[in-house]
């Protein structure tokens, strides 16, 4: 058993215990009440899931198992050179709930290697799609279509599964399916946009340093990309991305079902699909001014032209923040250091000062200020990565480290089949006391 494992399963014996606790004594107990713009309006602020691996305080912005971005930055392992942690690292905090060792991290890495043969079928598959497809769409299809080497659901067939060993096949499935995701991306990407020309993985690198490799791009691209993949690893539970897989996974279906659930939650505009949005919003700006740069005032009337034509302004809002995003602040942090006087970032900084002016008078969003979508396209147009509508499957492979997560934790603390309750509009009325 791998040293993550162990740990792992250290980890799960000490915590069932606190679960089995909760429900068996405190079952009852009331956790909040639900209310009727609450069952309409996407069940927001019901508090109805539970994870101890992020929690988002709607002020402070998301903490990795109780750390900030800034701490996360700045305690894990980094690769020697290099500004950003391992991204193996991260991934042993979101599962473990402890900071890495470089010697653990190193053991991930390993771990990843041993596993990171993708199936040539997936590349017959990918081949055999018509080369428009969204690569959301190929990169959803790559995961489902290597549901066959599921471990959890052979197993399962097989009956040799009691509850309490679930997550250990499950755990098997995840480290097999992360391992293989960079390399996914990165074919994908060289495949549709650079004349089909794959780069095979270099096995003596990580988890970014390999798929920056895999790109094409060089330094600091695999720093970029760590940043981001750890930025963009979870927020959670109730977002669409994290919460379709963890829905799906109740069900007992594996991490390859699961995760191709939540990837096309992802896929939707106002979800990940928001920060390829964001980037034709701005060049849809630029085109409007040719090679002028816009002034504040142009900004403004560009937002309420937005607005006014029925539409969002991408990359803004949030249903649980209400602040700004600090995974925006890292990235605007990285931009001030490496790409100071790239004008797309001055756009994105002049819109910093104008959006959340023009959303409060607008009056309608609950939070005008900028999400993690408003900056991340920048910081990939300017390393050359500007095929925007590639920039969801970025998003996609780092969002796979925390639901993957999520959902071996799921299974190690028995949560059964998600089943909520509906109710129809005439009961509604009914409650209200208006019928
Ligand atoms: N521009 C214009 N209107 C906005 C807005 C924005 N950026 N954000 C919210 N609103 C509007 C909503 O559409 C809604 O209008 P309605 O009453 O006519 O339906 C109203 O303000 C109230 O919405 P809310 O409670 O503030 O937000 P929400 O929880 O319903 O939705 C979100 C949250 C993110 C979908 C929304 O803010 C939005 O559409 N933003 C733009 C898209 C985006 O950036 N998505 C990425 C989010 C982060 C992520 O998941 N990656």
């Amino acid at each position: 058993m791998s040293k993550l494992k162990e740990k792992l399963a250290k980890k799960i014996e000490e915590h069932r215990p606190r679960t089995t606790r909760l429900v068996k004594e405190y079952g009852d107990v009331k956790v909040c009440d639900v209310t009727i713009s609450q069952v309409i309006g996407g069940m927001r602020g019901i508090k109805c899931l539970v994870t101890d691996i992020s929690y988002l305080d709607p002020y402070e912005g998301i903490r990795f198992r109780g750390y900030t971005i800034p701490e996360v930055m700045e305690k894990l392992p980094k690769p020697a050179g290099c500004e950003m942690p391992y991204v193996e690292g991260h991934f042993y905090l979101l599962l473990t709930g402890e900071i890495p060792t470089e010697e653990e991290v190193q053991e991930v890495i390993e771990e990843f290697k041993k596993r990171k043969q993708v199936p040539q079928y997936v590349y017959d598959l990918l081949r055999s799609m018509p080369r428009d497809t969204h690569p959301m769409t190929m990169f959803s299809a790559a995961v489902l279509s290597m549901q066959r080497e599921s471990k959890f659901a052979k197993a399962y067939a097989e009956g040799k599964m009691n509850k309490f060993n679930y997550w250990e096949y499950m755990y098997e499935d995840v480290m097999d399916l992360l391992a293989k995701l960079p390399e996914i991306g990165a074919y994908i990407y060289r495949m549709k946009y650079k004349g089909d020309t794959p780069i095979p993985s270099n096995p003596d690198l990580d988890f970014g340093g390999d798929f920056a490799h895999m790109m094409g791009i060089d330094k600091p691209y695999d720093d970029v990309m760590r940043m981001y993949f750890i930025l963009h690893s979870d927020h959670e539970s109730g977002n669409v991305s994290a919460h379709t897989t963890h829905l799906v996974a109740s069900a007992l279906s594996d991490a390859y079902y699961s995760l191709s659930a939540g990837l096309n939650g992802l896929a939707g505009p106002l979800h990940g699909l928001a920060n390829q949005e964001v980037l034709k919003w701005i060049q849809d700006l630029r085109a409007k001014y040719g090679d002028k740069m816009p002034t504040k005032e142009d900004l403004e009337k560009f937002c309420w032209d937005t607005l006014n034509s029925g539409q969002v302004i991408p990359g803004y809002g949030h249903a649980v923040l209400r602040k700004t995003d600090p995974r925006y602040t890292a990235q605007r942090e990285f931009a001030l250091k490496h790409l100071p006087d790239d004008e797309l970032f001055q756009i994105v900084s002049m819109l910093y000062e104008v959006v959340p002016g023009v959303l409060e008078k607008h009056g309608k969003a609950k939070n005008p200020w900028p999400n993690v979508d408003a900056h991340s396209g920048v910081i990939q147009w300017y390393y050359g990565v500007r095929e925007y509508d590639f920039y969801t499957v970025l998003f996609g492979i780092g969002r796979a480290l925390g639901v993957l997560a999520n959902i071996t934790w799921d299974r190690a603390l028995g949560y059964p089949i998600e089943r909520p309750k509906s109710v129809t509009t005439d009961m509604l009325e009914e409650i209200a006391g208006i019928k």
